[in-house]
């Protein structure tokens, strides 16, 4: 089986650059992925983070299983101490709560400054994030309402703007990237499913094959049912036969098929589907 594999030289420095963004914050937003409740959140975030407080996201809700998005909801809050929303990018209906969380937790920093003799300022947040759980998406939700920029603030690299949401809350525009790097490969596939990890890091053959068993333990008949395969085995090849997606002469193109399959998980073909389970 071949393995997903990092690049440590890239980790370190996104760590670093990740670890200087959270420095000038109050407040951090985790972005995860709500099909992937436990491999999407980020094991080392806390470090990092220190006492600062977290609101957590389990974004693309509209992909996963409403049961399991709310019974992870509740274990994630319990386990982490923070608060947890489930949201969906494409939809405005979560952002007046994601906001007032925000404002709520970052007022202990804006009183501790006042107690300091220093003016009431706006709460600093960020986000961030493993690859492709939505945080540019987030952004721009939180930005639309007023896309007021307010420029650089002292202290602040050039490349990075604050932008005024709101008169009690300031967004960095830039999302805070977390870098992979766990050596767990069931967790690096788990997060190849759903693109957070390039392609170039590992075989879609693979990561495919080991998606039809993880959905098959999950939800026994649904790719039975939805690639129409009555009586043979859920696999790559009695997939692409069945599809014909065939290459040279009669021969099973699995590489296309893979894609495929993936392809359809991630726009939410094949429904509403959490694939790490909360038991
Ligand atoms: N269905 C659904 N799609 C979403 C949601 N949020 C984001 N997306 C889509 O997911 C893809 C990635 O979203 P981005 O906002 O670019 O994610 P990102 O975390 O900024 O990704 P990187 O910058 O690559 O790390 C895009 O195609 C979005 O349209 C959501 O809540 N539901
Ligand atoms: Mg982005």
């Amino acid at each position: 089986m071949e393995h997903i594999h990092w690049y440590p030289g890239h980790i370190a420095k996104a760590e670093k650059k990740l670890k200087e963004q959270i420095n000038i914050v109050d407040v951090v937003i985790e972005v995860i992925d709500a099909r992937l409740p436990q491999s999407s959140i980020y094991p080392d975030i806390e470090k990092l983070l220190k006492d600062k407080p977290r609101l957590i996201l389990m974004n693309k809700a509209d992909l996963a299983d409403i049961e399991q998005t709310k019974n992870w909801q509740k274990v994630i809050k319990e386990k982490t101490k923070c608060p947890v929303l489930a949201t969906c990018a494409s939809d405005n209906k979560d952002l007046s709560k994601i906001l007032n969380k925000v404002t709520e937790l970052g007022q202990p920093k804006i009183i501790a400054l006042v107690k300091k003799g220093l003016l009431p300022r706006a709460v600093r947040v960020m986000v961030v994030g493993m690859p492709n759980v939505g945080k540019s998406s987030i952004i721009n939700k939180l930005i639309k309402k007023t896309k007021a920029k307010t420029g650089a603030k002292a202290g602040v690299t050039r490349e990075q703007q604050w932008v005024r949401i709101n008169p009690k809350v300031d967004l960095l525009d830039t999302p805070g990237i977390i870098p992979l790097k766990q050596e767990d490969q069931n967790r690096a596939y788990k997060l190849a499913f759903v693109d957070s990890i390039g392609e170039n890091a590992y075989d879609v053959e693979a990561v495919a094959d080991i998606f039809i068993k993880e959905v098959n333990k999950i939800y026994p008949d649904l790719l039975k049912e939805y690639y129409k395969l009555e009586d043979v085995e859920v696999n790559l090849v009695n997939i692409a036969l069945k599809r014909n997606w065939i290459v040279s002469g009669a021969k099973a193109d699995t590489k296309r098929t893979a894609q495929n399959i993936l392809n359809d998980f991630r726009l939410g073909r094949l429904g509403r589907l959490t694939l790490d389970r909360y038991e």
